[in-house]
């Protein structure tokens, strides 16, 4: 059986993360594309010289020619800009709105079997406009922002208790941004949820909604230590569990920006849900009661998100 291909559309910080973690998986070969010059090449060969160190088999390949991208079975996109001091949020919305446009046609003329992950932000706005200009069905695009958001809550939860990340679940809804809902009660430790482990006394709800704010803080505490970027590591290993699991049919159940058909109360709207993801793409979103705390948060996140989606159609008009 020939190799998977994986497409890494931008090779900045997290799409060179994600070539290196998807060659030490022995995911497939690998093809780093970008706009910039001589960089996606050079992070190709450097990346191909770690391999027989590493000991991994892979083709890497850096490119600006979309054509390069030919019959790739998994997409991920990080292509754009982040926002910089004195942008507004539509100048952003608006550059990556071009940079969606370039990539949608890419994958389409080229790659339009494959499996499309978005991790541009502003998230939810960019995976549904990548997936207006691709034509994909939307059960093969998807955004990568609650497998981060949700590990983020894990490993704060984990300190908390004290126990490993491991046996520390946790369930993200929403947008990705200040208005994602993280829900302690479909989080657990080895099964037991949180509101049961406050009343055993392993914490207390302070401390919970401490850890909650600093979840949905977690890429603007990151973003102000690093100073010249955002968060890359954990984004990228997010965004590969999602790739995975498409690509081996695991169908995990994984909180991932879906395209909403009635579900949640949401039509046609991509939003943070939990999704079973296979070798069909989403192949089921997975539809939980909420409770009024949960509720009132989550369409708060979905208004959020439509906002930003009324923004991008007014920019679309003028594309
Ligand atoms: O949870 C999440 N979804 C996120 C999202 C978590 C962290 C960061 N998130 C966003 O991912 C972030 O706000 C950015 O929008 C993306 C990519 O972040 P990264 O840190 O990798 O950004 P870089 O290093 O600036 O890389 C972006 C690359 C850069 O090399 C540009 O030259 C390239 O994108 N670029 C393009 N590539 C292809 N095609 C076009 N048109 C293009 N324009 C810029």
């Amino acid at each position: 059986m020939a190799r998977k291909k994986i497409a890494l559309i931008g090779a900045g910080m997290i799409g060179g993360t994600l070539a290196h973690l998807a060659a030490i998986r022995e995911m497939g070969d690998i093809v780093l594309f970008d706009v910039a010059e001589g960089m996606p090449e050079g992070k190709a060969l450097d990346l191909a010289q770690a391999g027989p160190v590493e000991g991994y088999d892979a083709k890497l390949k850096g490119t600006n020619d979309y054509a390069d991208i030919a019959d790739a079975d998994v997409c991920i996109v990080t292509a754009g800009v982040a926002r910089k001091p004195g942008m507004s949020r539509d100048d952003l919305l608006g550059i990556n709105l071009k940079v969606m446009k370039a990539v949608g046609e890419g994958i389409k003329t080229h790659a339009p079997n494959s499996f499309v992950i978005c991790i541009t932000n502003p998230l939810d706005a960019m995976v549904w406009a990548l997936r207006e200009f691709s034509g994909l069905p939307h059960e093969r695009v998807v955004g990568m922002a609650g497998v981060l958001d949700s590990a983020r809550f894990r490993h704060f939860l984990a300190e908390e208790f004290d126990v490993s990340v491991e046996d520390v679940t946790a369930f993200v809804l929403g947008g990705h941004g200040d208005t994602m809902v993280p829900v302690p009660a479909y989080s657990t430790v080895a099964g037991i949820p949180i509101p049961d482990l406050i009343k055993m006394g392993w914490s207390t709800q302070e401390k919970i909604d401490a850890i909650v704010q600093r979840t949905r803080s977690g890429g603007g505490e990151i973003v102000a230590l690093l100073k010249t970027g955002s968060a890359y590591y954990a984004p990228a290993t997010s965004a590969i569990m999602m790739a995975e699991s498409y690509l081996k049919d695991k169908k995990r159940v994984l909180p991932a920006a879906a395209h909403l058909t009635g579900q949640y109360g949401v039509d046609d709207l991509y939003v943070g849900v939990p999704v079973v993801i296979g070798a069909k793409g989403v192949e089921r979103i997975v539809e939980i009661e909420l409770d009024e705390t949960a509720k009132q948060n989550f369409e708060v996140s979905v208004d959020a998100v439509k906002e930003l989606l009324v923004a991008c159609k007014g920019i679309d008009e003028s594309l």
